[in-house]
């Protein structure tokens, strides 16, 4: 056997689009590690390092199936690739007539981060006419938070914070979904740099930080507005830096008075005196780093939350300093290729019908402008989309034609009229830039798609050669779009030259030059602390949406998977295979609760069954269910997103999934 070995990307949706060299015999692949020469230094996630255990997997749906059970109930028999887009076309036809084709509602989110395979179905669908996905279930509201203050100025680039000399991760588990970021960690703290936690949910970075300080949900502007008040008052804003770079930092400054440290205590849970040390600490620093995680963006406020925290980044002005400023946003994405040579915006001929990812239940719901097909490729919205029991609901409609195209059973792929087989990356093509860790990479197909799965891009080939679109767009192979796409760099590319891009065209990664925030990318040309463009110029204090229930919830990413990626692999399964509720063991002990027990956890919109997990690493008043779970392993079938509302956040129309109250009781059975 020969054994090749060849240079590819992680496609999943973390920040590092980690460089990888698969070993493979042709037909197989065999292994993969991480390329020691690239951005990500050889470092690879647990779940990545047995990436031939999720492609061969037990349960990998291999042929295209029909439904012969009820819906939701996972029973399929096999079909031809021929009847399956026969029947599609079939179906799609008295739609298109009858109720135009805003009837069909195409869903994909970040199974794939593969520019190609992601986005090619909008070419199909533009043509089509369907219903527009607005595409903001993951941290919209975080870079649009960003944006205000910023504009399209880059974040401070991971390789910088070398030269930071203190960290404040804030609402983000860098272990779990940063983990290029850890060893930066390890040396700063060797350094005798400190690393302070600010969470919600502290347990798994709490053995890497020097201090935790552990906060109520929702209420993370109140810290940094009290942090501003202090830095202020003890003189350690910068005044000069933010009269010269900054508009609008007198305003803010006089309405700084009544946040004070007692006030924001109150409100966070934190105690005056930590509030108070944080931010001299912080104003004391050189060039501090905020590395900021999307969870405080969930909110209703979570636009507003980024906003401010932005602003704090800049109050000593550390952003003129190597190192200082805030990591984690990423105001301009896709600036290495242009997306929209994949997905052919000038198909399009309608106003399209615009439909948000977070309104999805309602949407299926809506029976003024009937959804009457809906299409899910790359996505899984039974596990990831607030109201579970609505979404659900909606599936279940009898005269609901539904599509899934997929790599496993998912608890979404269950109500699929037909299941269409999905590849895998090394099975396809595509290119993928990181939204974090600035790289490019190229990653070809490596082995023959296993069984008769087809990529996303040969799918809609094949369904707009059935439904007659004739444009050459879909004629061509996935190989040409990469090709086309790298032929046609966009700015961040280009300026590697044609060398670089040459080096990788057949596979590999190449690093980006560092994000140029030397420059604001404002209207006004500086930071804008006063944004007249919007809704609230002046940032304020502004309360989450809440509720009346006494536990506020949130959804925190688990080490063990990605989303709901990674549910076939019993390797990385929890030990005791149960769907956890994280609580503090007051609120625990208040309720009865013991570690361990069952528990329920309600609201007005459902029941959810978990096990108590109980932690001081939890904030009072609050309970964490991590990772997204199949349905099998919660008590009674529902996961943590039945609670959650659809509700969305105050910028960018984006999820509020942590935004949501419980009250939790032992379940007796
Ligand atoms: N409770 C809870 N909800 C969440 C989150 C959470 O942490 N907890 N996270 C939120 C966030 S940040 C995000 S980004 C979203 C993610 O939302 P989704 O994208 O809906 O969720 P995933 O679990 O990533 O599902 C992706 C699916 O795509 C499939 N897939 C992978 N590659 C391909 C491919 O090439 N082609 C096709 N056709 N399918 C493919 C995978 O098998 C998987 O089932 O969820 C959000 N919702
Ligand atoms: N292993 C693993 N890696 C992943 C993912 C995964 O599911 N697993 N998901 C991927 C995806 S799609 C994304 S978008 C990124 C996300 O990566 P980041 O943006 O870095 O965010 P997370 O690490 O998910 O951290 C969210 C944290 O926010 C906390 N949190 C929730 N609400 C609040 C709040 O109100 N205030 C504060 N301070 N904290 C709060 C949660 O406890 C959680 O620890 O990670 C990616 N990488
Ligand atoms: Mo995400």
């Amino acid at each position: 056997m020969t054994v090749r070995t060849e240079k590819t990307v992680c496609p999943y949706d973390c920040p590092a689009a980690c460089a990888l060299l698969a070993d493979t015999d042709g037909e197989r692949l065999l292994a993969v590690r991480g390329d020691p020469d690239s951005h990500t230094g050889g470092l690879l996630c647990r779940k990545m390092q047995r990436y031939e255990r999720s492609v061969y997997a037990a349960g990998r749906i291999l042929t295209p199936m029909r439904r012969t059970g009820a819906k939701g109930e996972g029973k399929f028999a096999p079909v031809s690739w021929e009847e399956a887009v026969d029947e599609i076309v079939r179906r799609w036809k008295p739609i298109l007539e009858q109720y135009g084709p805003e009837a069909v509602l195409p869903m994909y989110y970040s199974g794939t981060m593969g520019i190609v395979q992601r986005h090619c179905g909008d070419a199909f669908f533009n043509r089509m006419g369907a219903c527009s996905l607005i595409k903001t279930l993951c941290c919209t509201s975080q870079n649009e938070g960003y944006a205000a203050v910023m504009g399209a100025t880059g974040c401070l680039d991971p390789r910088e914070l070398r030269s930071s000399d203190f960290f404040l991760l804030w609402g983000s588990n860098v272990k779990a979904t940063r983990l290029h970021t850890m060893s930066v960690l390890h040396e700063a703290r060797k350094a005798g740099k400190r690393v302070v936690l600010v969470e919600v949910y502290g347990a798994d970075m709490a053995p890497y930080c020097d201090e935790v300080v552990l906060l109520r949900p929702g209420t993370d502007a109140a810290l940094a507005l009290a942090m501003m008040h202090v830095l202020v008052r003890e003189g350690l804003a910068d005044e000069e830096f933010l009269s010269r770079e900054s508009a609008g930092w007198p305003e803010l400054r006089a309405a700084l008075g009544e946040y004070t440290p007692a006030w924001a205590g109150a409100l966070t849970g934190i105690a005056p005196e930590t509030i108070e040390s944080l931010a001299r600490e912080f104003g004391a620093a050189h060039a501090p780093a905020i590395l900021l995680g999307s969870g405080l963006s969930r909110h209703g406020n979570g636009g507003m939350t980024v906003r401010i925290i932005t602003i704090l980044s800049a109050l000593t002005g550390a952003w003129g300093r190597p190192g200082g400023g805030l990591c984690g946003c990423d105001p301009t994405p896709e600036h290495c290729v242009d997306r929209d040579r994949i997905t052919r915006s000038d198909f399009r001929k309608n106003e399209p019908r615009k439909v948000n990812i977070n309104l999805l239940a309602s949407a299926l719901a809506d029976r003024e402008r009937p959804v009457k097909s809906l299409f899910v490729y790359g996505g899984n919205p039974v596990g990831s989309v607030s109201n579970q029991r609505g979404v659900v609901a909606g599936l279940s409609r009898e005269d609901l034609f539904t599509v899934v195209h997929e790599r496993f059973l998912t608890d979404t792929a269950r109500y699929a009229d037909l299941l269409l087989p999905a590849t895998f990356s090394v099975e396809h093509s595509d290119c993928y830039e990181s939204y974090g860790y600035c790289s490019f990479g190229v990653g070809r197909r490596l082995v023959p798609p296993s069984g008769e799965c087809r990529s996303n891009w040969n799918l809609f080939r094949m369904l707009a050669a059935a439904m007659g679109y004739d444009e050459p767009h879909f004629g061509r192979t996935e190989d040409e779009a990469v090709d086309d796409l790298l032929d046609h760099p966009c700015s961040g590319l280009a300026a590697l030259g044609p060398e670089a891009l040459a080096a990788i065209r057949s596979g590999g990664s190449v690093s980006l030059p560092f994000a140029d925030h030397r420059r604001w990318g404002t209207a006004s040309g500086k930071m804008e602390i006063l944004n007249p463009a919007l809704a609230e110029p002046l940032p304020r204090y502004m309360e989450n949406y809440g509720g009346v229930y006494p536990l506020r919830l949130v959804a925190a990413p688990s080490a063990r998977t990605l989303n709901s990626i990674f549910l076939e692999r019993p390797d990385l399964a929890p030990p005791d295979g149960v769907m956890a509720l994280v609580l503090n063991p007051e609120d625990a002990a208040a309720r009865g609760i013991a570690d361990a027990d069952r528990v329920i956890a309600f609201n007005d919109l459902g029941e959810v069954a978990f096990v108590a997990r109980l932690s001081p690493l939890m904030a009072r008043g609050a309970a964490a269910a991590v990772g997204i779970h199949p349905s099998g392993r919660s008590g009674n079938g529902c996961l943590v997103n039945t609670l959650c509302h659809e509700r969305l956040t105050d910028l960018g129309e984006s999820t509020t999934l942590n935004d949501n109250t419980v009250e939790v009781r032992r379940a007796f059975d």
